[in-house]
């Protein structure tokens, strides 16, 4: 019998045109959920929505580092979506993983603006909506590089952190309602991210997996997934995952 765990639920998803966004805007869809899945690149919005053909799923062109962008989009849903009750909140991207005192300024700019600055405009354009009607779940998409640093992680790691602080943060605002909020903090997982990161050299992204049985992006949605099915009066506050041929590394010594 098919698990209609979204049925009546509205979700927001950032990001997507493809890795975890997809993969949930994917999972919610198939529960019987409605979505609105956003991202820059409309033409994945278009083929996901053709591929889906379903009047649950509503697709808008959304640039998250654009105030612009985000104001626009809640006034422009239609009534059967604007209720919005989970916030999948993905968007986001590593630029590069060069040394700090070497890597480009403009990068570590645009990570902030994507992961930190529009994460926070979203989350507080979406949350008095919910607050309003004492429900809903925010997702926040931080990452493994918010607790463990390495080497090239600087501003990439730093904003991830910022996620997993804000996120418990928001937890400490939102006692007293039925608001659940909780930092996804995955690692290793095989989606365009390192592509990204190397600035669209293949070969490059492909080594970072090569040899590992890495995560997939329906792996990390299914574990969402999960989350969002618990139990209405528990809050999963961070939740780290990784592939099991993913580990620790000791301290790095200078010995000089
Ligand atoms: P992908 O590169 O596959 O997906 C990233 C998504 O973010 C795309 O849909 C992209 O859409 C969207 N995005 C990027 N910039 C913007 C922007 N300015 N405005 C709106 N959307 C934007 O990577 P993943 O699916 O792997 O990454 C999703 C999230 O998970 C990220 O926050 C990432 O940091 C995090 N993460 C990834 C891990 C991994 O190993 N893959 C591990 C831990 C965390 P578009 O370009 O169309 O705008
Ligand atoms: C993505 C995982 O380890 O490349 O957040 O930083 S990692």
């Amino acid at each position: 019998m098919a698990d209609n765990w979204a049925e009546g639920r509205i979700a927001l998803v950032t990001g997507a045109t493809s890795g975890f966004g997809e993969a949930m805007a994917r999972r919610l869809l198939a529960a019987g959920g409605h979505v609105i899945a956003t991202g820059r690149r409309t033409e994945r919005l278009e083929n996901l929505a053709k591929a889906l053909a379903t009047e649950r799923l509503l697709t808008r062109e959304l640039d998250v580092t654009s105030e612009a962008s985000i104001a626009a989009l809640l006034p422009s849903l239609p009534s059967a979506f604007e209720a919005i009750d989970i916030l999948y909140n993905n968007a986001g991207l590593a630029l590069g993983l060069g040394k700090a005192h070497e890597a480009s300024l403009s990068d570590w700019e645009t990570m902030i603006a994507t992961n930190v600055t529009g994460l926070v405009r979203i989350t507080r354009a979406v949350l008095p909506g919910m607050v309003a009607r004492n429900r809903g779940d925010v997702l926040n998409l931080s990452s493994v590089a918010a607790s463990y640093p390495y080497p090239g992680g600087n501003v990439y790691g730093a904003t991830k952190a910022f996620v997993r602080q804000f996120s418990l943060n928001l937890r400490a605002d939102l006692i007293g309602t039925k608001v659940r909020v909780t930092s996804i903090e995955p690692g290793m997982a095989e989606t365009e991210f390192s592509v990204v990161r190397f600035a669209g050299d293949q070969e490059k992204a492909d080594n970072v997996y090569k040899g590992v049985h890495a995560m997939s992006a329906d792996d990390v949605a299914l574990v969402c997934e999960s989350v969002l099915k618990l139990p209405a009066h528990i809050n999963v506050n961070t939740l780290e995952l990784m592939p099991v041929q993913q580990a620790f590394g000791p301290f790095a010594v200078d010995r000089g």
